[in-house]
């Protein structure tokens, strides 16, 4: 039925124009891609594989674990530790990192990842994704440590998402644009059917928790009143508001019309010394590195997140994204106090 350029062949293409890569780094995006179709599958069949509902755990940051979390961090470890292309991997729901185990062999690559971003919407059937990014390590990679993976979102080599929709799809950016492959499930590959995507520069559209709103700072409540005053406020026009609950799917709405996703720093983080809701190294830079790769911005507040210099495996940090003129619209409030 397709005729279309598949995921791999697209990924063999991009590798082609990179003088002196080895195939190593296309042999571990399959990996992934591999990883994400079967935790695709896993979201899809749900109950009928008894995958729902809480696994009784925690994860480092005291967040009960679902059962889908667990079993979509055991797939990506089980698709990506035995090729050789990696030396270690990060996740979200590990507390340590992971070093390629003794007796498979270890490559110069470093992986992080959310297996399962926006998984308080599983059991209530709602959109949830995978987040991932990919780092060099220093040194070869045959000693990882946590240190290594200690590195600046803009010191990525390649950054993704895959969404568990309506459809399945993969959005990729290597550092020359972003690109979306939705799953054909008859065949079993992810195709290209969005090249190239840009986020709008201006949008009317934002989303974040309000529950949080007496939490907020005053130039994120100075951004949202603006919004809420539309047409008679000093915008002079109506916004539109959405919240998911999932920033992958926040994400994706917003390459795909544009938008702002916030979930600022707040009082009540404050007051718990916490130094945001999203993880850096697993939420905040992939996600910086797809939208700023399609024209739009993304900061702390007053930062710009890639240029973040991380201190810890499980920092968190304040994501302000989206369409770029908003964004700098928001920085400068910030600026201004
Ligand atoms: P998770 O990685 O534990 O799923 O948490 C991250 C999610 C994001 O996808 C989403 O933007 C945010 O948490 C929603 O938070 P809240 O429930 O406070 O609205
Ligand atoms: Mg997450």
């Amino acid at each position: 039925m397709h005729n279309g350029t598949t995921i791999t062949q697209f990924i063999i293409e991009e590798q082609r124009h990179i003088a002196g890569a080895t195939g190593d780094f296309t042999s571990l995006l399959n990996d992934i891609v591999t990883a994400c179709k079967v935790i695709s599958n896993y979201v899809n069949h749900g109950a009928l594989v008894g995958a729902l509902g809480s696994a009784g755990s925690e994860n480092i940051q005291g967040e009960t674990q679902k059962k889908l979390d667990v079993i979509s961090n055991d797939v990506f470890i089980k698709s990506n530790e035995w090729a050789g292309h990696l030396a270690a991997m990060a996740s979200e729901e590990m507390d340590e990192i992971y070093p390629i185990p003794a007796g498979k062999p270890r490559g110069k690559y470093l992986l992080t990842f959310d297996p399962l971003d926006g998984s308080s919407n599983i059991d209530v059937n709602l959109s949830v994704g995978t987040i991932f990014s990919i780092l060099r390590c220093a040194g070869g990679g045959h000693n990882p440590t946590e240190r290594d993976f200690l590195q600046a979102g803009t010191q990525q080599v390649a950054a993704g998402y895959a969404i568990y929709g309506p459809s399945t799809m993969m959005v990729l950016t290597t550092g020359n644009g972003v690109n979306g492959f939705t799953l054909d499930q008859n065949i079993g590959e992810f195709i290209l059917t969005h090249p190239m995507m840009q986020i709008p520069a201006d949008a009317r559209e934002f989303a974040i928790n309000a529950s949080n709103m007496r939490f907020w700072e005053p130039p994120v409540r100075r951004y949202v009143q603006e919004c809420l005053d539309g047409k008679e406020g000093p915008r002079g026009e109506d916004f539109n508001m959405r919240w998911i609950a999932s920033m992958v799917a926040e994400v994706h709405r917003i390459l795909t019309r544009g938008g702002v996703f916030m979930y600022p720093m707040d009082d009540k983080m404050k007051a718990k010394d916490l130094g945001g809701k999203l993880r850096l190294l697993y939420e905040a830079n992939p996600m910086s590195f797809i939208v700023e790769q399609a024209g739009g911005g993304s900061i702390t507040g007053t930062e710009r997140i890639m240029e973040l210099q991380p201190q810890s495996l499980h920092q968190r940090v304040p994501v302000i994204l989206g369409s770029r003129n908003e964004v700098e619209r928001i920085l400068a409030y910030h600026r201004e106090g």
